[in-house]
């Protein structure tokens, strides 16, 4: 049994695409971070870095194994099915470099630009200017990836595509822009259009309160 806590956000929607691609059931639950849902003491009990997406894969025995950051809960929902992720050699670590640059580049520059430029108390230039530049610096960088391969770690989709879209399906905190990056916007396409990464977009958009 697998449970997702999780709201509309670029590191949630990871969970629900991957599980859609592998076609594994789960239950999503919805975790408010507007409303400051992922601090609650019930929620820091799941993940003491009170932050979404959560994975808690309950076996038969009923023993829950919880995992929290998205590119760790990618590989371990790979690895469970043999899929999206080479399990040797050069495929697999081309597969790794992109989830570790997703995750240590590209996603805290989107995160941290969209961040100053929208919620800070007062007006910070030099971090915006930083993590603007950075933002479309590392976006660059995978434009010349994809000028290479069809998908970002060679020429099969992968949970590397998963991990980048996340943050590229929500481009707008940042005020990011496909305009000078074709081969980013002619993958982000392919990837969107995939029947499996609408319903995973749809699973967690459902999660918004309407109001
Ligand atoms: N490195 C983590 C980052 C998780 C993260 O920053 N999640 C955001 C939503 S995308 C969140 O929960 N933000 C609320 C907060 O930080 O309080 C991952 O990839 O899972």
């Amino acid at each position: 049994m697998l449970d997702v806590y999780a709201f509309a956000t670029p590191n949630s929607v990871k969970v629900p695409i991957a599980l859609e691609e592998l076609e594994l059931p789960y239950a999503l639950h919805g975790v408010n971070v507007r409303k400051g849902e992922q601090k609650t003491p019930e929620f820091l009990r799941l993940n003491p870095n009170g932050k979404v997406p959560v994975l808690v894969d309950t076996d038969e025995s009923g023993d829950p194994f919880v995992l929290t950051e998205s590119a760790a809960i990618l590989v371990y929902l790979a690895e469970k099915t043999g899929r999206l992720l080479p399990t040797s050699g050069e495929g697999r670590a081309r597969v790794f470099e992109q989830l570790f640059f997703h995750a240590s580049g590209l996603g805290p520059a989107f995160g941290q630009s969209g961040f100053f430029q929208r919620f800070a108390a007062e007006p910070q230039p030099l971090a915006i200017e930083r993590f603007s530049a950075e933002a479309n610096r590392t976006l660059r960088l995978l434009d010349g990836t994809l000028a290479k391969n069809d998908y970002v770690a060679g020429e099969a989709f992968t949970i590397a595509d998963i991990a980048h879209f996340g943050w590229l399906w929500r481009r707008g905190f940042p005020n990011v822009t496909f305009d000078d990056t074709p081969n980013v916007a002619r993958w982000y396409e392919a990837v969107e259009s995939r029947p499996a990464v609408q319903r995973g977009i749809a699973r967690v958009e459902a999660l918004v309160p309407q109001d």
